[in-house]
């Protein structure tokens, strides 16, 4: 039994639009200029497009600090253009998922500098709270002497959560930058402007939300209920609060259902799975959600900070998923978006092996259970830039953290953590889109808002498109591929030796069609099999027809047994068992 939705069948393309196309000279990409691209996104054949905010914003965190979510971004365009935007996606059969950003708004959002006024029915908008007289000599913040912020929780992008404002003698919550106050979800008032500007969009025409940090809604008893709340340090109490599932529910309820639309939450933390399979389950709030279980595994504690991983770790959270929403909702895969840095660079080699990485990783995206997602520049094997000064940086998660490490002496100087911020930073993944060997890689004829980055002469679209075995003609061809083949998108998954340390290989499986996915992900030759005792088939009475593979479709890749296989470095073959 299938349960076909389109969204599952889809493959999604994410634009973030300042670094994607400039028509106007002024070094910030635009939607006129994703208007120009809209040619190169069908030829893809990508079928959803997610745009990052494009809202009207500060741009304390790009567009993540919305003023006005009802208008464009001056400097993206006019409502007109993205109302052009929509007919060209929609004219070619893409659909459109717009960035909804309701955790919080910018402070220059006119709830917020409404709530200012204590007597405003503004004020309970947002999370406004005194601060606690019951600390001794609590020093190290901006508040008055004798007050501690009201807990002790630390913003994700460094420094307390806590700002405290002169005029209105009381502290407000921001789990992000201090210009992204928090808005307080528990007033019934804010959500009726929520549900009412969600579906004055969907009157527009879009075809979905990808909800931004959606589980941090709802905050936990301690701060919403005390005045002064309790003292609490952990942040993993922002994650998944009591009154989540309702507010999700609710917003089902009045806004989504009943209409077929895509609603993708990006969920913060680490997810305990049945929370995740109420967000996602038949008749829940949600069709799918990102979890960053994958993506926590190499980053340390602060930005400059790392972790060893090994394709074992990699797998087992990955596995964790595949297995947990087998059965009931649908899991999205990414590897990369605009808060990650490169595929590439991450999880594959972007030297020697670069091409072969990048489509080996390609072909992991494609082939696991779950609707896949392409981050502008992937398709390319775009890399992580070789940052050499705090200057180069423009992220707010990057320089808020630094400053205050350097000003406080716990880092030393830049030098100490440069390796770590070159592949860490959010920054990585913003740099212009490279389109061709023009200058700044054809991204703006100005001043680009941030650094190109300068292997744009070999890794580009134009060079690209013109190389039958580039990385982007093998993104078409599994695009195809995924197409042509039920099994590869609702096919069950079935992984294989799980503890071999070079090699990943699964089976999917649909009714009588099964694939086999195998891929080396080292620099050396590796061998693998297929264990009898883990499939309920014989695999020595298998033939295996090759359906693709990245190094071309060769004697060593066709020419073979059906249960054990040679992969050269970086190697990724799908095949047919029959
Ligand atoms: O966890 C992160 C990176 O691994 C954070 O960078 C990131 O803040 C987190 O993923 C939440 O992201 C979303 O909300 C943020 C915004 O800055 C991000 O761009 C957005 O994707 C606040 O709105
Ligand atoms: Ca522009």
């Amino acid at each position: 039994f299938i349960q076909r939705e389109w969204w599952k069948e889809s493959v999604i393309y994410q634009i973030y639009p300042r670094s994607f196309n400039d028509t106007n000279g002024d070094g910030v990409g635009d939607i006129p200029g994703i208007i120009e691209k809209l040619d190169y996104l069908d030829d893809l054949g990508v079928d959803i497009i997610w745009l990052n905010p494009v809202y009207e914003s500060p741009n304390a965190d790009n567009g993540y600090d919305i003023a006005d979510y009802q208008s464009i971004m001056d400097e993206f365009g006019t409502m007109e253009d993205w109302e052009n935007l929509l007919e060209g996606l929609h004219d070619r059969d893409i659909k459109l998922i717009m960035d909804l950003v309701v955790n919080h708004t910018s402070d220059e959002h006119e709830w917020f500098v409404n709530s200012r006024d204590t007597e405003s029915e503004y004020h309970d908008y947002y999370i406004w709270k005194h601060g606690r007289t019951d600390i001794e000599g609590f020093t190290g913040h901006a508040g008055p002497p004798d007050e501690a912020p009201p807990n002790e929780w630390e913003s994700f992008f460094g420094g307390p959560a806590w700002a405290y404002d002169d005029e209105v003698g009381k502290w407000y919550l921001h789990l992000f930058d201090e210009k992204q106050p928090d808005l307080n979800w528990e007033n019934p008032d804010v959500r009726d402007e929520i549900f009412e500007m969600m579906e004055w969009w969907l009157d527009k025409g879009i075809d979905g939300f990808r909800m931004d940090v959606i589980n941090l809604l709802s905050k936990p008893d301690s701060v919403t209920q005390h005045d002064p709340p309790l003292n609490t340090t952990n942040m993993w109490e922002t994650f998944d609060g009591p009154r989540m599932q309702e507010f999700l529910d609710e917003m089902y309820d009045r806004v989504l259902k009943g209409r077929d639309v895509f609603a993708l939450g990006e969920m913060m933390g680490r997810m305990d799975m049945e929370i995740a399979k109420d967000y996602v389950e038949a008749e829940g709030p949600l069709s799918t959600l990102f979890h960053f279980d994958h993506v926590l595994l190499d980053h340390g504690g602060a930005i400059w900070e790392r972790n060893d991983w090994d394709l074992n770790d990699l797998r087992d959270v990955l596995n964790r998923w595949q297995y947990g929403l087998d059965q009931q909702g649908w899991n999205s895969i990414y590897l990369s978006n605009h808060d990650q840095p490169r595929l590439v660079s991450r999880f594959g080699n972007d030297g020697e092996y670069r091409k072969e990485s990048a489509k080996l990783l390609a072909t992991l995206i494609f082939t696991l259970r779950g609707t896949p997602y392409i981050f502008q520049g992937a398709e390319i094997g775009m890399t992580n830039y070789p940052f050499d000064s705090l200057d180069e940086f423009r992220d707010v998660e990057t320089i808020n953290p630094v400053r205050n490490a350097l000003d406080s002496g716990e880092i030393e100087n830049f030098d100490d953590v440069k390796h770590a911020l070159r592949q860490n930073s959010r920054d990585n993944a913003r740099t212009p889109m490279q389109w061709s060997t023009e200058d700044n890689a054809g991204f703006t004829d100005g001043e680009p808002w941030i650094g190109v980055n300068p292997n744009y002469t070999e890794i580009n679209v134009a060079e690209a498109r013109d190389d039958p075995d580039s990385i982007w003609n093998y993104y078409r061809e599994l695009i195809e591929l995924r197409k042509e083949h039920d099994v590869l998108v609702y096919g069950h998954y079935d992984v294989l030796i799980n503890d071999h340390e070079e090699i990943w290989s699964y089976i999917r499986t649909l009714g009588d069609e099964r694939l086999l996915v195998t891929l080396n992900f080292a620099e050396w030759e590796g061998h693998t099999w297929i264990p009898e005792e883990q499939v309920d088939f014989d695999p020595h009475e298998m033939e295996a027809e090759l359906l693709l593979c990245n190094y071309g479709a060769d004697e060593r890749a066709t020419d073979v047994d059906a249960w054990a296989f040679d992969l050269r470095p970086w190697e990724a073959r799908i095949y047919r068992l029959t």
